[in-house]
């Protein structure tokens, strides 16, 4: 681990912090339940604002290899709305950028292969890059190329010496991942030829500041951007922000960025940008009152989920999600109130969530135990989730939103939702 003293972006060393969630274990850290006797390392998980780039930030610097090679247990393929998303995402580029067999497709953190695939079963040379060794395997194994290595300058500097040149570069939920943002963005202009466009997704600070998600802050997620911040970043590497496409529903509010080495920028950029500027989200006062938000939250969930134990009721929670660690561990919830956490990913079942160290099991223990109440940790995947369980919701289950405010949904609040299916 490593402080972070200056601007991941900028380089200022006039950084505000604004937001600290105390010392957390990291968010992905699963823990296998032999490893309980052992130390669990925690560490400081802070945010902090840079008035002179924008940039929101976390101060602590973890390994990537911690991060994202040592039993990275985080697969994209299972959620259908991501899945459909990143179709639908491939299919607009092959037809705007007029790709085929000429044409070469790179994804960085392009994890099992799920938005790459839709090129390659076209015929569409892909090009994976991604650490993570079981990820990767699974993607070759439906037939995506993918090369296990982190994505920076220098291994831009060796494909573009290699003759290799992306007419689309896709980075999603990467960038804001990476401890050297600046290698990042220069390798990827070193990489992306000069007709060509880079497409970047994340979720925007604006939608984590105003619905209160600060349980999406983890030590992965290094960077928290805005469209001033992206902005500024990329033309610092002879790279301008072209566009900016909005997808309220996804991860909370997530925007893509669309960049190119072309300086053409377009009304709704411009739009983002001037908002941002109208509304402060470039100015530290925007960031001085979430703390005090943050914490009404916590106190409100920890009231309500006393209430419920009360009550003699029973509470489980629902996705091993990164954010779950960050909400669980901060609101200081555990065993004593919560009895499991369900997952889709076979991967957790069986594991400890990070230091709150509840038990992961399959989705079908709801319905086997029927528990009271579930705090839904993926709470970005409300409308999939509750289709899903439409069951346990059915026989009187109800679901516990922690943000963007502490609600509970029940069975005959999600009619609607459900006859829409
Ligand atoms: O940036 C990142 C975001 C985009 O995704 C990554 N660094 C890590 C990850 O963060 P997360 O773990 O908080 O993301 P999710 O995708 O919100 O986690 C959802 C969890 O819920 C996963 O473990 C999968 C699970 N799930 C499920 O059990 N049933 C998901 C869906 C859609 C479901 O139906």
């Amino acid at each position: 681990m490593s402080r972070q003293e200056s601007c991941r972006s900028c380089g200022s060393r006039n950084l505000r912090q604004f937001l600290s969630l105390g010392e957390t274990p990291l968010a992905d850290a699963l823990l296998p339940p032999e490893k309980l006797a052992e130390p669990e390392p925690a560490y400081p998980l802070e945010m902090a604002f840079c008035p002179d780039c924008t940039l929101v930030q976390v101060t602590e610097n973890v390994p990537p290899q911690v991060l994202f090679v040592d039993n990275y247990l985080y697969f994209s393929s299972f959620s259908p709305s991501v899945l459909e998303h990143s179709r639908e995402h491939a299919l607009g580029l092959i037809e705007k950028r007029r790709l085929g067999p000429g044409s070469l497709v790179v994804e960085v953190a392009s994890n099992d292969g799920y938005l790459l695939k839709n090129f390659a079963e076209r015929g569409i040379p892909v090009l994976g890059i991604d650490p993570a060794p079981d990820q990767a395997a699974a993607a070759e194994a439906i037939g995506v190329p993918t090369l296990r290595e982190f994505f920076g300058i220098e291994f831009a500097e060796r494909l573009r010496a290699e003759g290799q040149r992306a007419d689309v570069i896709i980075a999603n939920n990467v960038m804001a991942h990476v401890p050297d943002l600046n290698g990042f963005v220069a390798g990827l202009r070193e990489l992306v030829a000069d007709d060509g466009v880079i497409t970047v997704e994340n979720p925007y600070v604006r939608d984590l500041i105003e619905h209160c998600e600060f349980d999406t802050v983890y030590h992965e997620h290094h960077c928290y951007f805005s469209c001033t911040a992206v902005d500024r970043l990329v033309r610092r590497h002879g790279l301008f922000l072209n566009d900016v496409e909005y997808f309220p529903w996804l991860h909370g509010g997530t925007l893509r960025w669309h960049i190119g080495p072309n300086a053409a920028q377009t009304a709704r950029a411009q739009q983002y940008l001037a908002d941002e500027a109208e509304t402060g989200v470039t100015q530290a006062e925007y960031y001085e009152s979430f703390a005090a938000r943050v914490e009404g939250i916590r106190s409100e969930l920890r009231r309500f989920i006393a209430e419920l134990k009360a009550k003699g009721q029973r509470v489980a929670a629902y996705g091993a999600a990164a954010k779950g660690a960050t909400l669980l561990n901060y609101s200081g919830l555990g065993t004593e109130s919560i009895d499991f956490v369900v997952d889709r990913n076979p991967h957790k079942h069986g594991l400890l969530m990070p230091g709150a160290h509840i038990p992961i099991r399959p989705v079908e223990a709801l319905l086997d135990e029927q528990p009271d109440v579930v705090l839904l940790l993926a709470w970005n995947f409300k409308d999939e989730i509750v289709r899903q369980q439409a069951e346990y919701l059915r026989r009187g289950g109800k679901l516990l939103l922690p943000v963007p405010e502490v609600s509970l949904l029940t069975f005959e609040q999600t009619r609607e939702l459900l006859a829409a299916t």
